[in-house]
């Protein structure tokens, strides 16, 4: 395969050394159920949350599903065989719960289990290292239609579910995630309600956030009673949160964000506990009566790995002294209790989902995991950027996104020689695929996805990442 030129610009004189990774790095890249597989009422899968919220008019962009989205579920075997033919050490994908476990409880359904019995074998046919997450977002209807992730007994559902997949796959799958993004999960789906269920309260979205921790806690423990060999893990996706300026105020908005969207999950998950500062924040959004005794011990359970998912930094603000009489802030909200905070741009490159392009904070935020929480291997279970391609001559010359990647694994390997135990890296995403409540209209493939005939063409990016994992890391440029 050919190596496209990298960054930087024409006539910028590069100087950056060849960079090499420790040996048995994992490569991989990255994708999830809903977002690739399509065939979503088929082999006896029923409707997820994600089903619901996308045919609901109104909640995803020009009224995009999941419906069809990459054919993944007819197209195993040729996908897979692009991983090879790209040299991937490792592929994240995750298990429709509706697919394995129609409805969300009783007996699993063999017909979407052999789906992923497949998958894993040929993934494993061509030594590629299956990475199985077990929650990426499709919760059974059936289950919300029950409360959701606000009721308790959904945590009790997703380790029987977790039992169903470790007694199937658990011979053949080493890495285990339990859950991807949980702040996602309960913010965006019970807070502001842009993604699936599509809820908007502040206290539904923190007993969520609870209640996905509790799952994954229990889910640990029946893996591991499942299978003890296995290597289980989380995976939660960070910012650093940067204050605007020195000013007292604005240092305690970051200070708020930084609560809510990192220690919220960090501190259960690796301490056992809720940090003081955010439940003193949260107080006026719920008295946390929904913590039970013990839950904080099975939340933290110990893991073999931790899971980091990082996209940009968040730069916030106090909020307005002179806020309009009808504030921005009362619309529904991700951020419970500190809704009024500002989210500032500092005009520094952006991507197509207008997140800052800030590769030192991929440093800073493993550097904090590993020195302020916990001494486990941590791999990179996501990283990546949308930017709007185009097809010439049968070629997408994806440059920023190559640059992105070359940027973000650099900074990785900062943090390796910094003593993170960085173990791996997998690129969001393999391919182009239905990114939410934007539908397919941002594209954060390596892969380009023709969604007409889901023909797949290899960008530079993906050609580039190739020959990255072939050196076992970046060449002299
Ligand atoms: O597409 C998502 C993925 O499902 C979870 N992490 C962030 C990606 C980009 O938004």
């Amino acid at each position: 395969m050919s190596n496209p030129a990298s960054p930087p610009a024409v006539g910028v004189v590069d100087d950056r050394p060849p960079l090499t990774f420790p040996p048995g790095f994992l490569w991989g890249a990255a994708t999830a159920a809903y977002q690739i597989e399509g065939a979503a009422a088929e082999g006896g899968r029923t409707p997820s949350i994600w089903d619901t919220f996308s045919h609901t008019p109104g909640r995803v962009v020009e009224g995009h599903t999941g419906d069809v989205a990459c054919d993944h579920y007819h197209r195993l075997g040729s996908d897979v065989a692009l991983m090879a033919e790209l040299g991937l050490k490792s592929y994240r994908f995750s298990v429709s719960w509706p697919r394995v476990q129609p409805g969300g409880t009783g007996p699993a359904n063999a017909e979407g289990l052999d789906f992923y019995r497949r998958l894993v074998d040929e993934l494993l046919g061509h030594g590629i290292e299956p990475w199985l997450t077990l929650y990426h977002w499709d919760l059974p209807q059936p289950l919300e239609d029950v409360g959701g992730w606000p009721a308790r007994d959904t945590a009790a559902r997703f380790a029987d579910y977790a039992t169903l997949v470790a007694d199937a796959l658990g011979d053949r799958v080493r890495y285990w995630t339990t859950l991807n993004e949980p702040w996602c999960s309960a913010f965006l789906g019970y807070g502001s309600g842009v993604h699936a269920p599509g809820r908007s309260d502040g206290a539904d979205a923190v007993r969520a956030g609870h209640h996905l921790m509790l799952g994954h806690g229990l889910a640990v423990q029946a893996l591991r009673a499942a299978r003890p060999t296995a290597e289980v893990g989380v995976t939660v996706n960070l910012y650093p949160v940067t204050p605007a300026s020195e000013a007292p105020a604005d240092v305690d908005a970051a200070r708020r964000i930084d609560g809510l969207a990192n220690r919220f999950f960090l501190d259960p998950l690796l301490r056992g506990s809720y940090p003081a500062d955010l439940m003193a924040d949260l107080a006026k959004v719920t008295d946390f009566g929904h913590v039970r005794d013990g839950d904080l011990a099975t939340i933290s359970t110990p893991l073999d790995v931790v899971g980091v998912n990082y996209y940009s930094r968040h730069v916030v603000a106090a909020p307005d002294p002179d806020a309009e009489p009808e504030p921005y802030w009362r619309a529904p909200s991700c951020w419970p209790g500190s809704e009024d905070v500002r989210f500032v741009t500092r005009g520094v490159p952006v991507t197509d989902m207008n997140w800052e392009i800030d590769a030192p904070g991929l440093v800073e935020t493993l550097r904090r995991v590993h020195e302020e929480y916990t001494d486990l291997p941590l791999y990179v279970t996501e990283n990546g950027s949308a930017f709007v391609d185009e097809v010439v001559d049968g070629r997408v010359d994806d440059a920023d996104r190559l640059a992105y990647f070359d940027a973000h694994l650099r900074a990785a390997h900062e943090a390796i020689e910094a003593g993170v135990p960085l173990r791996g890296y997998f690129a969001w995403s393999l391919m182009d695929n239905f990114e939410w409540a934007w539908g397919y209209t941002k594209r954060f493939g390596m892969v380009h996805v023709d969604y007409d005939t889901q023909v797949r063409i290899p960008k530079s990016s993906a050609r580039w990442y190739a020959e990255v994992i072939r050196r076992n890391g970046l060449a002299a440029q």
